[in-house]
């Protein structure tokens, strides 16, 4: 471990990605505080009541902008100086096709992936300039990188994510802040839970019949990244399950 970070905000603490890195964090270095933020209050609750850490909820969703802008102009003193975060609050809202899909579906991705996750950098950036330092990890995907039926808005919000984090880099370079996008393919949390709408069949079927990825194999990756030395960026990283690999484009031909 070459750095330790002090204060780590972390979005969509209650679950997946979010709930692991905030245990591990913990475990291995208790005395790192933690900011958890998700919409789940009594989930916040629990996993702040579990960890020996110095723990500060924030119940939030983070399209509510002013909210969000008023949860971090009053955070506790002791945990105002974040130098690490976590942007991971994220959904895919639909796996259907886009024919057939509702717009609020659509938007919701947008509104949570993309402007929750620009906003939240947006608030948070300016104090670790001013601090003379931070990291920012952005969960990026591979759906961001490759493109699937059924992924149409998702993979954008991805692609935005991927893309945005390595843009970003170019306006803070010079300022000991380091910018990371993680890419992983298709890792065992509750995201298939959600997309199929609480079809618990239907999401257990994604990872049916290979040895998938869970939350602690991310949470140890994102752990690796903010742990590395100040001078030492991770531009991007993307991780899948062995089983998990490339296909290949597809035909169907139009028959009027
Ligand atoms: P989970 O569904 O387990 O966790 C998602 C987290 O995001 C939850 O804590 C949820 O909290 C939070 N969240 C969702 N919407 C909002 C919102 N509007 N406001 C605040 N918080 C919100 O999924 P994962 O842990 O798998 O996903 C974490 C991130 O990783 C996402 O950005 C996802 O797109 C990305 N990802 C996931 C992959 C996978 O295969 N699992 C692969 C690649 C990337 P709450 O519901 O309490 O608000
Ligand atoms: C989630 C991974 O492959 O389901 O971002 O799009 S995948």
């Amino acid at each position: 471990m070459f750095y330790t970070p002090h204060t780590v905000l972390i979005t969509g603490a209650t679950s997946g990605f979010g709930e692991a890195l905030a245990r591990l964090i913990s475990e291995q270095s208790p005395e790192t505080k933690l900011i958890l933020t998700g919409r789940r209050a009594d989930r916040l609750e629990q996993i702040a009541n579990d960890l020996p850490s110095k723990t500060h909820i924030m119940v939030q969703d983070v399209t509510d902008f002013d909210k969000v802008k008023d949860d971090i102009a009053n955070i506790p003193d002791e945990f105002k100086n974040i130098d690490c975060l976590i942007n991971n609050a994220g959904l895919a809202s639909t796996a259907d096709d886009f024919t057939n899909v509702d717009e609020a579906d659509l938007f919701q991705m947008i509104d949570v992936n993309v402007k929750g996750l620009v906003h939240m950098t947006h608030q948070i950036l300016p104090g670790m300039v001013e601090r003379k330092g931070g990291v920012i990890i952005n969960l990026g995907s591979i759906a961001g990188n490759y493109n699937y039926p059924g992924g149409h808005v998702y993979c954008g919000t991805k692609a935005f994510v991927n893309h945005f984090s390595k843009t970003l880099r170019a306006d803070v370079k010079g300022k000991n802040i380091r910018i990371t996008s993680v890419e992983p393919g298709a890792v065992e949390t509750e995201f298939s839970v959600v997309r199929y709408k609480g079809d618990q069949s239907k999401a257990d079927g994604v990872y049916d019949n290979h040895r998938s990825l869970n939350a602690n194999h991310v949470a140890r990756t994102l752990w690796w990244i903010m742990t590395q030395p100040p001078e030492f960026n991770v531009n991007n990283i993307e991780v899948m399950p062995t089983d998990q690999s490339y296909s290949g484009f597809s035909f169907d031909k139009f028959e009027g």
